[in-house]
Protein backbone atom coordinates (compact mmCIF):
# COMPACT_ATOMS: atom_id res chain seq x y z
CA UNK A 1 0.00 0.00 0.00
CA UNK A 2 2.56 2.54 1.30
CA UNK A 3 4.55 1.87 -1.91
CA UNK A 4 1.68 2.52 -4.47
CA UNK A 5 1.24 5.91 -2.90
CA UNK A 6 5.43 6.41 -3.01
CA UNK A 7 5.09 6.06 -6.61
CA UNK A 8 2.40 8.53 -7.24
CA UNK A 9 4.68 10.62 -4.66
CA UNK A 10 7.83 10.70 -7.08
CA UNK A 11 6.59 11.02 -10.42
CA UNK A 12 4.34 14.04 -9.54
CA UNK A 13 7.35 16.10 -8.13
CA UNK A 14 9.08 15.47 -11.53
CA UNK A 15 6.36 16.86 -13.04
CA UNK A 16 6.38 19.97 -11.16
CA UNK A 17 10.10 20.23 -10.94
CA UNK A 18 9.86 19.96 -14.97
CA UNK A 19 7.07 23.06 -15.42
CA UNK A 20 9.48 24.78 -12.54
CA UNK A 21 12.34 24.51 -15.33
CA UNK A 22 10.13 25.67 -18.08
CA UNK A 23 8.49 29.26 -16.49
CA UNK A 24 12.17 29.74 -15.49
CA UNK A 25 13.52 29.61 -18.86
CA UNK A 26 10.97 31.58 -20.23
CA UNK A 27 11.45 33.72 -17.37
CA UNK A 28 15.25 34.40 -18.58
CA UNK A 29 14.31 34.71 -22.25
CA UNK A 30 11.74 37.41 -20.68
CA UNK A 31 14.74 39.31 -18.85
CA UNK A 32 16.92 38.86 -22.16
CA UNK A 33 14.33 39.98 -24.36
CA UNK A 34 13.07 42.84 -22.17
CA UNK A 35 16.22 45.29 -22.95
CA UNK A 36 14.85 45.52 -26.35
CA UNK A 37 11.57 47.04 -25.67
CA UNK A 38 12.40 49.19 -22.34
CA UNK A 39 15.82 50.29 -23.21
CA UNK A 40 15.47 51.86 -26.42
CA UNK A 41 14.20 55.41 -27.13
CA UNK A 42 13.19 56.23 -29.91
CA UNK A 43 13.58 59.22 -31.96
CA UNK A 44 10.48 61.17 -31.32
CA UNK A 45 9.17 64.64 -31.97
CA UNK A 46 9.09 67.69 -29.23
CA UNK A 47 6.57 69.95 -29.60
CA UNK A 48 7.28 73.06 -27.47
CA UNK A 49 5.95 76.48 -27.22
CA UNK A 50 8.63 79.43 -26.38
CA UNK A 51 6.80 82.94 -25.30
CA UNK A 52 8.88 86.12 -25.53
CA UNK A 53 7.22 88.33 -23.38
CA UNK A 54 8.71 90.93 -20.85
CA UNK A 55 12.45 90.79 -22.02
CA UNK A 56 12.54 86.68 -21.10
CA UNK A 57 12.06 83.87 -22.95
CA UNK A 58 9.03 81.71 -21.18
CA UNK A 59 7.59 78.11 -21.51
CA UNK A 60 4.18 77.70 -22.75
CA UNK A 61 3.03 80.63 -22.17
CA UNK A 62 3.68 84.22 -21.44
CA UNK A 63 3.73 83.16 -17.78
CA UNK A 64 5.43 80.19 -17.84
CA UNK A 65 9.40 79.30 -16.64
CA UNK A 66 11.54 82.09 -17.32
CA UNK A 67 14.94 81.23 -18.59
CA UNK A 68 13.45 77.69 -19.13
CA UNK A 69 15.34 73.91 -19.97
CA UNK A 70 13.83 71.82 -22.72
CA UNK A 71 15.34 68.41 -22.29
CA UNK A 72 15.33 66.23 -25.83
CA UNK A 73 16.70 62.80 -26.49
CA UNK A 74 19.22 62.36 -28.74
CA UNK A 75 17.80 61.99 -32.35
CA UNK A 76 14.80 64.00 -31.36
CA UNK A 77 13.19 66.45 -33.40
CA UNK A 78 12.53 69.74 -30.97
CA UNK A 79 9.89 71.37 -33.08
CA UNK A 80 9.45 75.12 -31.45
CA UNK A 81 6.55 77.48 -32.10
CA UNK A 82 8.37 80.82 -30.84
CA UNK A 83 5.95 83.76 -30.21
CA UNK A 84 7.43 87.72 -29.46
CA UNK A 85 4.43 89.50 -27.14
CA UNK A 86 6.63 92.30 -26.78
CA UNK A 87 6.53 95.32 -28.22
CA UNK A 88 10.42 95.34 -29.25
CA UNK A 89 11.94 92.80 -31.62
CA UNK A 90 14.33 89.88 -30.59
CA UNK A 91 15.68 87.20 -32.21
CA UNK A 92 15.99 83.78 -31.30
CA UNK A 93 19.24 82.49 -31.50
CA UNK A 94 21.18 79.18 -30.71
CA UNK A 95 25.19 78.93 -31.68
CA UNK A 96 25.55 75.46 -31.54
CA UNK A 97 22.54 74.67 -33.32
CA UNK A 98 23.44 77.33 -36.10
CA UNK A 99 20.08 78.95 -35.58
CA UNK A 100 19.64 82.82 -35.67
CA UNK A 101 16.09 83.78 -36.67
CA UNK A 102 14.39 87.21 -35.84
CA UNK A 103 11.17 88.09 -33.84
CA UNK A 104 9.59 91.27 -34.60
CA UNK A 105 7.76 93.14 -32.30
CA UNK A 106 4.08 91.81 -31.87
CA UNK A 107 2.15 92.24 -28.86
CA UNK A 108 -0.56 89.67 -27.07
CA UNK A 109 -3.37 90.08 -28.95
CA UNK A 110 -1.10 89.53 -32.10
CA UNK A 111 2.10 87.80 -31.27
CA UNK A 112 4.90 87.63 -34.05
CA UNK A 113 5.23 83.54 -34.40
CA UNK A 114 7.74 81.95 -36.22
CA UNK A 115 8.70 78.03 -36.29
CA UNK A 116 12.13 76.27 -35.60
CA UNK A 117 12.92 72.64 -35.93
CA UNK A 118 16.15 71.63 -34.30
CA UNK A 119 17.01 67.53 -35.38
CA UNK A 120 19.94 66.72 -32.57
CA UNK A 121 21.53 63.63 -32.72
CA UNK A 122 24.47 61.61 -30.45
CA UNK A 123 26.96 64.43 -31.04
CA UNK A 124 24.69 67.22 -29.95
CA UNK A 125 24.82 65.92 -26.27
CA UNK A 126 24.96 68.12 -23.44
CA UNK A 127 23.36 71.48 -22.39
CA UNK A 128 23.24 74.82 -25.06
CA UNK A 129 21.72 78.19 -24.67
CA UNK A 130 19.57 79.98 -26.72
CA UNK A 131 19.73 84.05 -26.22
CA UNK A 132 17.74 87.07 -27.50
CA UNK A 133 20.93 88.86 -29.58
CA UNK A 134 20.23 92.25 -28.28
CA UNK A 135 19.21 90.97 -24.26
CA UNK A 136 21.53 88.72 -23.90
CA UNK A 137 25.32 89.11 -22.40
CA UNK A 138 27.85 86.89 -22.32
CA UNK A 139 29.67 84.51 -24.21
CA UNK A 140 28.46 80.88 -25.67
CA UNK A 141 26.84 79.18 -23.07
CA UNK A 142 27.50 81.67 -20.05
CA UNK A 143 25.37 84.26 -21.70
CA UNK A 144 22.85 86.11 -18.69
CA UNK A 145 19.55 88.31 -19.57
CA UNK A 146 17.30 86.83 -22.45
CA UNK A 147 18.07 83.31 -22.64
CA UNK A 148 17.23 79.45 -22.28
CA UNK A 149 18.87 75.90 -22.93
CA UNK A 150 18.29 72.42 -24.87
CA UNK A 151 19.83 70.14 -23.06
CA UNK A 152 19.87 66.68 -25.15
CA UNK A 153 20.30 63.58 -22.25
CA UNK A 154 20.65 60.56 -23.61
CA UNK A 155 19.41 59.27 -19.97
CA UNK A 156 15.42 60.87 -21.27
CA UNK A 157 13.68 59.26 -21.81
CA UNK A 158 13.38 56.88 -20.78
CA UNK A 159 15.33 57.29 -17.29
CA UNK A 160 16.68 53.96 -16.67
CA UNK A 161 15.06 53.23 -13.10
CA UNK A 162 11.47 52.05 -14.30
CA UNK A 163 13.30 49.98 -16.89
CA UNK A 164 14.88 48.15 -13.91
CA UNK A 165 11.94 48.31 -11.92
CA UNK A 166 10.23 46.12 -14.96
CA UNK A 167 13.34 44.16 -14.86
CA UNK A 168 13.07 43.32 -11.18
CA UNK A 169 8.66 43.20 -11.41
CA UNK A 170 9.27 40.37 -13.98
CA UNK A 171 11.72 38.57 -12.09
CA UNK A 172 9.73 38.44 -9.11
CA UNK A 173 6.84 36.90 -11.32
CA UNK A 174 9.11 34.26 -11.96
CA UNK A 175 10.27 33.53 -8.66
CA UNK A 176 6.79 33.83 -7.67
CA UNK A 177 5.48 31.25 -10.07
CA UNK A 178 8.22 29.02 -9.14
CA UNK A 179 7.39 28.74 -5.63
CA UNK A 180 3.82 28.06 -6.93
CA UNK A 181 4.81 25.43 -8.50
CA UNK A 182 6.88 23.89 -5.85
CA UNK A 183 4.52 24.03 -3.61
CA UNK A 184 2.17 22.17 -5.76
CA UNK A 185 4.92 19.06 -4.83
CA UNK A 186 3.46 18.87 -1.16
CU1 LIG B 1 15.31 90.35 -27.01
Amino acid sequence: MGETVNTARTSAPDGASMNAHRLLGTALALLAVSPLFLGTASAADVNQTIVASGFQFHLGTASGTSAPTITVAPGDVLRLQIENVDAAAHTFTSVHFGVDEPLAAGSVSNPTVIFVNITTDSGDVGTWQFHCTPHASGADEQRTGMVGAIQVSSGTPPPPTPGFEALAAIGALAVAFAIVVLRKRR
